[in-house]
């Protein structure tokens, strides 16, 4: 007792050291720079981007994965529990209607203009890399910002959208602002789509668009607006007279405020209170007259803003990955610094595979996820044939369901790796759960998008477009350990496919009801079968194994493998880490 009374700062309570002085105190986890560590994502873009290009981009690469293990993280920790603030009215009664963000959100926006996270899509300085290249950063910024990935999503969203229509006069006024590297300048956009009618069945909204002279006004209520501090809006009224149904809403432009900065007809009600996502100010509004300035004809809204869709869904498929990776590098981190029963939790063989689990769904989300972002680079750029658009629509929904859904299991199990200090909220790492469990509701929810893949897949062009997709990867894959692997993959992919013959045959019932059975089928198929193509790549490049006991064990989870994951490559793949330096090419490899 002496000595600890002595040392300066051991803290004292009547005269006694504080019982935390001497009791054991657990260290919480750390991150390293999320780029050089990110072993997977480091290993794709050597895969699949040219080298001298790769080492033009890296050094952007490395300061967005110091920024997000660094300052960002440190200030999201912070700031866990600070929320957005709605004020409605100024000190003198007039509509202000304003929402005060985080000061995380704030930087974000800043950092997000200038690293060009939506204006990459657009200046393509890279080519169709230059998707794969924007998402990259994208994954790495995400888990940091709290999800300022959704307005970042919707803002992409309308650009994408605006572009594609061809009005010139609102192309000239919104893109420039939307694709800016300028802090001053950049705007993001909302995505109201949702009404009291639901967030599915779009088809019912009940916003009026009503003609005032040579413009329109809209009224009504939307009742989930994403982000909801966007200077303008995609939104979807029906024009007055107008018939019921998708085709007789149209898809509006407009701006939140007007000239001198006032609400102009669209007032905000509340601030959602949600499960998650809790520094995204969702909120109702009503639209009270505001102006508004149609897109893209007068009908056809919902049409009209699909391609907006596709663009959040991809943001969503990699926001699904960034945060499961986020969370699996706590988790692996932490088993390194937690030491239970003697032992640390990174020597327990059941704990290394849990995180080697965890590892390899991250990893085949991953590959699921930006395969989507590689097409639509290709398919942005023309480079593709109508194979490949056909493949970009089915795959966009497919990776969307398979990686929400895998984001929300992975999370989960990652806090439970915390024990108790995963379910304390300013660990910050009940966050990830919570956020991750809107992935797989907004921008369509996994049974709205699994009958989606169903429509899309009753085209024939499509179904023999991933019948090719898979061929190509089966032989992407070579030979040896890989190749099993693939097989797995293939024939999850083909049995989903039979499934859907075969409900088919029994009528649309029968084919709605397994639609979500088919698209995950295809979905964590195809993860198989991407992951084992990456791993044959790995083996051939450096001797890698750690691709492959991810594809191994992501086969042997569709229960179409027979042989269970051995030790050795559990604990490889659990800690990432390799013990020996990676030694020579192995034998079946493909380069
Ligand atoms: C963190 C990253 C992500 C952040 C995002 C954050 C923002 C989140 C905010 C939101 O959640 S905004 C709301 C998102 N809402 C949705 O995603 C709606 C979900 N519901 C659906 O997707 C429904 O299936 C749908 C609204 C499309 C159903 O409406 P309808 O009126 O029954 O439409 P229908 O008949 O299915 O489709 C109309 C046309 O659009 C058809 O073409 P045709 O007119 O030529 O026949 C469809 O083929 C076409 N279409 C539908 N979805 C499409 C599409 N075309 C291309 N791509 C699609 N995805």
């Amino acid at each position: 007792m002496r000595a600890l009374l002595d040392c300066g700062d051991a803290p004292l309570m009547n005269g006694r050291a504080h019982p935390t002085a001497m009791s054991f105190l657990q260290s919480p986890p750390q991150l390293d720079n999320q780029y050089r560590e990110d072993r997977l994502l480091v290993g794709y873009l050597r895969r699949t981007v040219p080298a001298d290009l790769l080492r033009t981009l890296e050094p952007s690469l490395d300061e967005m994965g110091e920024l997000a293990a660094g300052e960002l993280y440190r200030q999201q920790l912070a700031e866990v529990r600070w929320e957005p603030r709605l004020e409605r009215w100024d000190a003198w009664g007039r509509r202000i209607d304003r929402i005060e963000v985080t000061p995380l959100w704030r930087r974000a926006e800043e950092i997000a203009a200038r690293s060009g996270l939506v204006a990459l899509a657009y200046e393509r300085p890279h080519g169709r890399f230059s998707r794969a290249y924007q998402f990259a950063l994208v994954h790495l910024f995400t888990p940091s910002t709290d999800i300022y990935s959704c307005p970042l999503a919707m803002t992409d969203g309308a650009a994408r959208t605006l572009v594609d229509s061809g009005n010139a006069a609102l192309i000239e006024r919104a893109v420039p602002h939307l694709t800016s590297r300028d802090p001053a300048q950049f705007w993001t956009s909302g995505q109201w789509m949702t009404e009291t009618t639901g967030g599915s069945d779009v088809g019912r909204s009940e916003t009026e668009a009503r003609r005032d002279g040579e413009g329109w006004r809209l009224y009504g209520r939307k009742w989930f607006t994403s982000a909801t501090t966007s200077p303008m809006a995609l939104t979807l009224a029906r024009p007055e007279g107008n018939p019921p149904g998708g085709r007789g809403l149209a898809l509006f432009y407009l701006e939140t405020r007007g000239p001198d900065g006032s609400p102009d007809g669209v007032l905000i009600e509340r601030l959602k209170d949600k499960l998650g996502t809790r520094k995204v100010p969702t909120a109702e509004l009503t639209l009270d007259g505001a102006r508004a300035v149609p897109v893209r004809g007068l009908t056809d809204g919902v049409r009209n803003i699909a391609p907006m869709l596709n663009v959040t869904r991809t943001w969503n498929a990699v926001s699904a990955v960034a945060l499961m990776r986020r969370a699996v590098a706590l988790a692996r981190d932490y088993a390194d610094r937690r030491s239970a029963f003697g032992a640390p939790l990174s020597s327990k063989p059941l704990h290394l595979d849990t995180l080697a689990e965890l590892q390899a769904q991250a990893e085949g989300a991953f590959h699921l996820a930006f395969r989507v972002v590689e097409i639509l680079g290709a398919v942005e750029g023309g480079e593709i044939d109508p194979g490949g658009r056909a493949l970009l629509r089915l795959l966009t929904p497919v990776a969307k369901l398979t990686t929400a859904r895998q984001a929300v299991t992975v999370t989960s199990e990652a806090l439970e790796a915390f024990g108790g200090a995963g379910y304390i909220e300013d660990t910050g790492l009940p966050l990830l759960l919570r956020d991750a469990q809107v992935l797989p509701i907004w921008e369509g929810t996994t049974n709205v998008l699994a009958l989606d893949v169903l429509r899309v897949l009753s085209d024939e062009g499509t179904r023999a477009a991933l019948e090719a997709e898979v061929a190509h990867l089966v032989i992407g894959a070579g030979s040896g350990e890989p190749a099993v692997a693939a097989a797995a993959g293939a024939a999850a992919v083909r049995s989903a496919l039979r499934l859907l013959r075969e409900t088919a045959e029994s009528g649309p019932d029968a084919s709605s009801a397994a639609a979500r059975r088919i698209a995950l089928g295809i979905g964590r198929g195809l993860e198989v079968l991407l992951a084992a193509r990456h791993a044959s790549w790995a083996l051939a490049e450096s001797a890698d194994p750690r691709p492959l006991a991810a594809a191994r064990r992501l086969a042997w989870s569709l229960r179409t493998a027979r042989d269970e994951p051995g030790l050795d490559e559990t604990r490889v793949l659990a800690t990432d880490r390799l013990e020996e330096p990676a030694g020579q090419p192995v034998e079946g490899a493909t380069t």
